[in-house]
């Protein structure tokens, strides 16, 4: 799903709704081979996590989900928006193939589908092994399922499957290209002539032929868009792009903006910009990260009126419906993969299947968000122990594949190894996770701390990178008050936030801040003790969005931030 129409001529029906599920406690699933059969289960609304059923609410395992759907005959498209975390999927009792990570889509195309009733069913497994990502223990809840939209598509004879739109930027006129991937659903042999639009302006055509079922990648030759309007912070212009062929076409938006790092600072369209923002879990209440389109328009309502430019899709690939809003609404975003902290060793940061399958995420999280103008950072990974040789190759991999086939776009990493950390050299800006004042010294430390992160950058010879604060903060209990300047009361934490931001931004010149979090999340056990409620209570409203004191302290002060500019 996304926020305007993808495809006018094909065919979609989109099986949200009831399915039938089943849990596989005992994993007999694959051996009684349940894809082969109706299943005899319970009925789930998808796209939801598991989770929220009563007594499922920790349930690591596998699951099955079926379904059944009419259609009309010819070369079937399966896609899934999001499955949490491994899916094996079948037709009709068939394999279609397999998926790994739980936040970015994938899909499967079935040739000579009969027309009929059919069956479709997909084992879910969130548990984990030594080679996940993430890891078992990470700060949010292991959730599991269908997370979004699913639906089956009618291929007919040349189909778009996929569209990336590059352009070079001098001044106002863009020098602008299409890399299109084309399929032949049918089984004959189809000349064809593909044409290529912006804002519904013919700008160029190629004529194609193309054996039964073959696949093949194009790029137009270049063509300029002159005068374009720059896609900016609350100036979202946007761009229709469009490519069609006899039977079918594929529909997305482009924002013109160039994003560039030099001189310790972070140029959008020339102009230096300050990242002042929030680090933002797709999760919500009891929907888990099954988040609702709906509530997605009021978070971003949300931060807009907290004063905040840029949100952290902390801590993998969001929504693409979400980034469809961020790119309609102005606000910039960083997106990441789900490498997250404290979870890997060492050795599983080395082991080189870990950093093939990390490096296979970044691949399907480029593939699919490239064309999105609001993501300006592309997110390597989150506190790894970036302190120790086993992270540089895997930290050296990610960003080469990043700078070369990310677009423009500035690519970074998370780290909490601010005076020790040795991957500095394979990232554009330096972003350092820090808790001073919560798990650390008292806050007013944070001075001392800065120059010594500085001193550190400066000695490796990076004195030159945009230094951002991407994540400090101090957990508050909603509603838990005091007289008193005391840890877990929503004073602290709107202290706290108050004096870091300004020693960060006003004293230190940096050049952005990500408060950790916007809102409280439900974490995992393996977290321990000091997640009281099992929750990651940093946010600065509660998981139903109710403001703590600490939201109105951060909305002055980026206020203020944003005034001085
Ligand atoms: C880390 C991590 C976050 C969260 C935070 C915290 O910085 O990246 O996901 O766990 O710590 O609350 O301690």
């Amino acid at each position: 799903m996304r926020l305007f129409l993808e495809h006018t001529k094909r065919q979609i029906n989109l099986l949200d709704g009831a399915w039938v599920f089943k849990c596989d406690n005992n994993k007999v699933g694959e051996i009684e081979k349940w894809y082969d059969s109706k299943l005899d289960g319970e009925t789930i609304i998808v796209p939801s996590c598991w989770n929220n059923k009563l007594g499922m609410l920790k349930y690591e395992g596998v699951c099955y989900y079926q379904k059944e759907f009419y259609f009309v005959g010819g070369t079937l498209r399966i896609n899934f928006g999001a499955v949490m975390t491994y899916a094996k999927v079948y037709l009709d009792s068939a394999y279609l193939g397999e998926h790994y990570g739980g936040f970015t889509a994938f899909d499967f195309i079935v040739e000579k589908v009969a027309e009929g009733y059919h069956t479709l069913t997909v084992m879910v497994d969130n548990s984990f092994n030594e080679i996940s990502i993430p890891q078992k223990k990470v700060d949010w809840a292991h959730y599991g399922g269908i997370t979004r939209s699913v639906s089956v598509e009618l291929l007919n004879k040349i189909t778009i499957l996929s569209n990336k739109f590059d352009y070079r930027l001098t001044g106002n006129n863009a020098k602008c290209s299409f890399t299109v991937k084309l399929y032949n659903a049918s089984n004959k042999t189809v000349s064809d002539k593909i044409k290529f639009y912006v804002n519904g302006e013919k700008m160029t055509e190629i004529k194609v032929t193309l054996e039964p079922n073959e696949y093949k990648t194009l790029k137009t030759k270049s063509f300029k868009v002159e005068n374009v309007k720059l896609w900016d912070v609350n100036k979202p212009n946007l761009y229709s792009v469009s490519i069609e062929s006899s039977t079918d076409d594929l529909f997305d938006r482009v924002g013109f903006r160039k994003v560039e790092v030099k001189s310790k600072k972070i140029y959008l369209n020339g102009k230096a910009i300050k990242l002042l923002g929030v680090n933002r879990h797709e999760e919500v209440g009891d929907l888990g990260m099954a988040f609702p389109p709906q509530l997605m328009y009021r978070d971003v309502d949300i931060i807009k009126d907290l004063n905040c430019n840029t949100i952290r899709g902390s801590h993998y690939p969001n929504n693409p419906v979400f980034v469809d809003i961020l790119d309609e609404q102005g606000m910039t975003f960083w997106s990441e993969i789900p490498v997250w902290g404290c979870g890997f060793s060492p050795e599983t940061l080395a082991d080189e299947r870990v950093i093939a399958r990390g490096l296979k995420m970044h691949q399907e999280m480029v593939e699919q968000y490239y064309n999105h103008p609001s993501i300006i950072i592309w997110g390597m990974h989150n506190e790894i122990e970036s302190q120790k040789e086993e992270s540089v190759n895997m930290t050296k991999t990610f960003y080469n594949y990043l700078k070369e086939n990310g677009g423009n776009r500035i690519v970074t990493y998370a780290s909490n190894h601010a005076l020790t950390d040795i991957c500095y050299e394979y990232c554009d800006i330096i972003c350092i996770n820090q808790y001073t004042g919560w798990y650390g010294e008292d806050y007013h430390s944070w001075d001392k701390a800065v120059e010594d992160i500085y001193s550190y950058i400066n000695s490796l010879g990076y004195g030159d990178k945009p230094v951002v604060m991407s994540e400090f903060g101090a957990a508050a209990l909603y509603g838990y008050h005091t007289f008193d300047n005391v840890k877990w009361t929503e004073e602290y934490q709107a202290n706290l936030l108050t004096y870091s931001i300004d020693c960060f931004m006003n004293k230190y010149k940096m050049s952005g801040t990500y408060v950790w979090q916007f809102s409280d999340i439900r974490t995992c056990e393996e977290m321990g003790l000091n997640r009281a409620r099992e929750f990651n209570n940093k946010g600065i409203v509660n998981e139903y969005r109710k403001p703590k004191l600490a939201y109105s302290a951060v909305k002055e002060i980026y206020g203020k931030i944003n005034r001085i500019k």
